[in-house]
């Protein structure tokens, strides 16, 4: 059976799915998504997760030729308070097996299953030594117009159908 794991502690700030973990004093304005990607049906595009090269554990996500979406985040705002939330920073872990891969984490802010406010971060910028596990981190504070009924999707955008890894992705939300 493979590993999930898949936490989020949230105070002050109520998810509707985290109530039965909910334990903290109301001290800070914090929430956390994070996957290892050891899971074979969870958040978006788990077909991606392969065993083999990875950061944490057996899995990881792989793109390649015909993968140009990787493993990905989706969850809408309804029960989140946007008036305490502004940021929300994306931790992910890249591994490039071969020098020049170019590709984007990708956070989105859709409405009624189309984008709004799109940010792109390259993957590039911080991966710079091929076959070498690297932290990416991406902090995007949201605009003034995202609404409850908006939905949030990170993922990685293999526009260029390249070859490599991400695995250890992780949202706080602040
Ligand atoms: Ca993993």
């Amino acid at each position: 059976m493979k590993k999930f794991v898949f936490f989020l502690f949230m105070v002050s700030v109520v998810f509707s799915c985290s109530k039965k973990t909910h334990n903290e004093p109301d001290t800070s304005n914090k929430i956390s998504f994070a996957s290892d990607m050891e899971c074979i049906d969870c958040w978006k595009n788990s077909n991606t997760l392969k065993p083999g090269i990875a950061h944490s554990g057996q899995y990881a996500s792989k793109l390649d030729s015909a993968t140009e979406y990787s493993y990905g985040f989706a969850q809408d705002f309804k029960n989140i308070d946007l008036k305490k939330i502004n940021k929300v920073t994306v931790k992910v872990w890249g591994y490039f097996p071969e020098p020049d891969i170019k590709a984007q984490l990708v956070v989105s802010i859709d409405s009624a299953n189309k984008s709004k406010n799109w940010y792109g971060f390259k993957l590039e910028d911080a991966i710079k030594t091929p076959k070498q596990w690297t932290e990416v981190n991406f902090p995007v504070f949201l605009p003034p117009t995202c609404l409850p009924g908006d939905v949030l999707k990170v993922y990685v955008w293999n526009r260029d159908k390249f070859t490599f890894f991400i695995d250890d992705l992780e949202l706080v939300m602040e």
